[in-house]
């Protein structure tokens, strides 16, 4: 074949090629435009190419280059220009992705609502470590070496030096409000708190806690008795009576167990109540005079009483929630349940 035919060979090839994307761009650079390729190979032939020939044939294998690059130019052009079109083919009038911003956990909700109800009658927050030593936790509160409540079975101690353990209640905070203020003392400590036991739908081993502190002088029973009829009218609505059993807990002198009529029958008998009529909601007593003495203030002068309730229980009744595992898996569709945000 002489080289006449075949330039004329090549282009028509090159009028022949299609483009459909980077790759075919490539190979036709290789193919026709690179060192190795096609035209630049008739180049070197052209030497052998007889000189009254040279002056055409030379004519001919620039025009052929030229058509090449100029084929391989728009082809390129093409295919950035259809890439940037596809960019233009978004709708910018679309409306955009919602922005998901979570919501408040319902026991946090419950948690500020009881702390908010002690702080409009002039109770102040107090918190404190997790953390816990044996002297916060359980000997300043009256519980003697051998009491259960130490049980290995119920506390979460630091295995290496077992002084140090997973506070068991939040009392431990108020032990520590104690021995830094002088009454009159109004405080309220909510908190998280471990104890050593199964997970089940009604209890867990990381549960929280608000427990309540008011010492003064001539502070009594009937002021413990006031304050939390206040508290459940506020926490379960006006329509809410309270009713108190007697109890027993090693930090306070009487104690006793509180009952909120059921919110949900309203006293009338439902299977929320087991057809009580009532919800235990919390624990509470006069502070033992011992534990006052062990704080650092003078049981002569001053009296006070305290008390301790559960979030998630408080949370269950409240939202009718009826296992405690929705707390702590995070389901957000639990979640977003409770708040308005
Ligand atoms: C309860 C029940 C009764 C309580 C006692 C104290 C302290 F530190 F003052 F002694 N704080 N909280 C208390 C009393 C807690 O929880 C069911």
């Amino acid at each position: 074949m002489d080289i006449k035919e075949s330039i004329q060979g090549i282009k028509t090839e090159i009028e022949q090629s299609s483009f459909d994307g980077a790759e075919s761009l490539e190979n036709f650079r290789l193919t026709y435009l690179s060192k190795k390729g096609k035209i630049q190979s008739l180049f070197g032939a052209f030497r052998d190419v007889p000189v009254d020939q040279k002056k055409i044939i030379g004519q001919e294998l620039n025009a052929l280059k030229q058509f090449a690059q100029e084929i391989f130019n728009t082809a390129q052009e093409n295919l950035g220009s259809s890439k940037k079109s596809s960019n233009n083919s978004q709708d910018l009038t679309m409306p955009g992705e919602p922005l998901r911003i979570g919501s408040r956990h319902p026991l946090s909700l419950v948690k500020n609502e009881i702390v908010e109800i002690f702080e409009r009658i002039g109770f102040n927050l107090s918190e404190g470590p997790e953390i816990e030593d044996d002297w916060h936790n359980f000997t300043a509160l009256n519980l003697p070496d051998e009491h259960p409540a130490r049980d290995m079975q119920d506390t979460f101690f630091i295995e290496k030096d077992p002084d140090y353990l997973l506070r068991t209640h939040t009392s431990s905070v108020q032990v520590r409000y104690m021995e830094n203020n002088q009454p009159p003392i109004r405080t309220i400590s909510p908190g998280r708190v471990f104890r050593n036991e199964a997970i089940s739908a009604r209890a867990h081993c990381i549960f929280h806690q608000v427990e309540g502190l008011y010492i003064d002088e001539g502070v009594s029973f009937a002021d413990l008795k006031q304050t939390l009829l206040y508290f459940a009218k506020e926490m379960f609505g006006e329509k809410t009576e309270i009713r108190l059993r007697p109890s027993y807990f090693p930090f306070t002198e009487p104690s006793a167990e509180v009952d909120v009529s059921c919110n949900i029958c309203g006293g009338a008998g439902c299977n929320v109540c087991k057809y009580t009529g009532y919800l235990e909601i919390l624990g509470c007593g006069m502070v033992d005079p011992a534990v006052l003495e062990n704080c650092g203030i003078d049981s002569k002068k001053y009296s006070g009483f305290a008390f301790g309730m559960g979030i998630e229980r408080i949370a269950m009744l409240k939202y009718q929630i009826n296992d405690l595992r929705l707390f702590f898996e995070n389901d957000i569709r639990f979640l977003k349940q409770f708040s308005k945000f």
